[in-house]
């Protein structure tokens, strides 16, 4: 990955090379920790901006809260030292994460004096399923691996531990040598991408599975829906059997990382290249990430110029050093 200066963890900007955890960390054993992914553009009307960087922000804080995860932090304070980590950084576009986790402290499942730890990184990241895939579509393959179930685990939460179930899907089809997995949930009704959600198009009428199903209620997944109905498309959230897949006319994929991913192959059935309402969505998705667009542009939170250098302050060691090095 591309590395930048510098990492916030737990109030301070730190050194990328050092913000670094204890390997008896909580979150390392049993996957106790809440993220997001966000993204900053470098956009036409606000300059660097966070696409709905509220929306990220209430999710995180409703990940922490649906895993017993006190925040130390107000969402307030995260949302502004994301704002200045990417200014310090010299950023005008990146991907951010903030996470949140059970750190170093004590072991075991109820581990509730090990301390809540937070962190936001930011990074320059290209498109998740490549600029290509962008363009001409991916191949995909429906899992044999089922999306986590909600008897189980909270698929509405985006949590550390709960990833291990996309990693299996995403492992399979990349060794089968597909780009994407499709999980369906346990009755055997289509889900989602290992991180990104799903449309179908077919005979002009837009599905996608309702909220309520075993999903994580993407913050794309939302805007896309939003674009598709001002757009004339109005998108309807129903259960979609998978033999749907391999009927429909256009499929495609939305996330932060990914954006949004026209589907040209599913379990070897071809779709085509990318269709028409599929181009028409994407366009103006992109022009609304971008801020090329009026209607959209609430959705941009504007982090203001880089600064150019990173600005921090000397550590302590380093400041000792310049003492040392000084005759008095
Ligand atoms: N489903 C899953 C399972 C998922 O991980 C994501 C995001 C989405 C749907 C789409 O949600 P949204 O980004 O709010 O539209 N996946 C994030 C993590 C990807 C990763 O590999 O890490 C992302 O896109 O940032």
């Amino acid at each position: 990955m591309e590395k930048v200066e510098l990492i916030w963890k737990n109030g301070e900007f730190v050194p990328w090379d050092e913000a670094n955890v204890h390997v008896l960390t909580h979150g390392l054993h049993y996957g106790t920790g809440v993220f997001e992914g966000v993204r900053c553009y470098d956009t036409e009307a606000k300059g660097p901006a966070i696409f709905r960087h509220r929306d990220h922000l209430e999710r995180l804080a409703n990940s922490a809260e649906l895993y017993y995860l006190p925040l130390e932090y107000s969402l307030e304070e995260i949302g502004e030292a994301t704002k200045e980590l990417i200014r310090r950084n010299g950023l005008r576009s990146c991907y951010i994460r903030p996470l949140a986790f059970r750190g170093y402290g004590e072991m075991g499942l109820y581990a509730k004096s090990a301390p809540v730890d937070v962190i936001v990184a930011v990074w320059p990241w290209g498109a998740y399923l490549g600029e290509e895939g962008k363009q001409k579509g991916i191949r995909a393959k429906v899992s044999s691996w089922r999306r986590m179930s909600p008897a189980g685990l909270i698929p509405h939460a985006k949590a550390s531990g709960q990833y291990l179930n996309s990693i299996l899907a995403k492992t399979e089809s990349a060794n089968a040598g597909y780009d994407e997995a499709v999980l369906l949930d346990e009755r055997g009704f289509v889900c989602e991408g290992s991180g990104e959600n799903i449309f179908l198009i077919t005979d002009g009428q837009i599905v996608t599975p309702p909220h309520v199903a075993s999903i994580l209620d993407g913050i794309s997944r939302k805007s896309v829906m939003q674009i598709a109905e001002d757009l004339g498309y109005p998108v309807a959230e129903r259960d979609i059997a998978r033999a749907e897949l391999y009927m429909a006319d256009e499929i495609f994929l939305t996330g932060t990382a990914a954006e949004l991913v026209p589907m040209r192959e599913i379990d070897d059935h071809e779709l085509g290249g990318p269709g028409e309402i599929t181009r028409a969505i994407q366009s103006k998705y992109e022009d609304a990430l971008h801020g090329r667009t009026e209607e959209y542009l609430e959705w941009l939170d504007p982090v203001g110029e880089p600064t150019g250098e990173p600005l921090r302050k000397p550590l302590p060691d380093e400041v000792e050093a310049e003492e040392v090095g000084e005759p008095s």
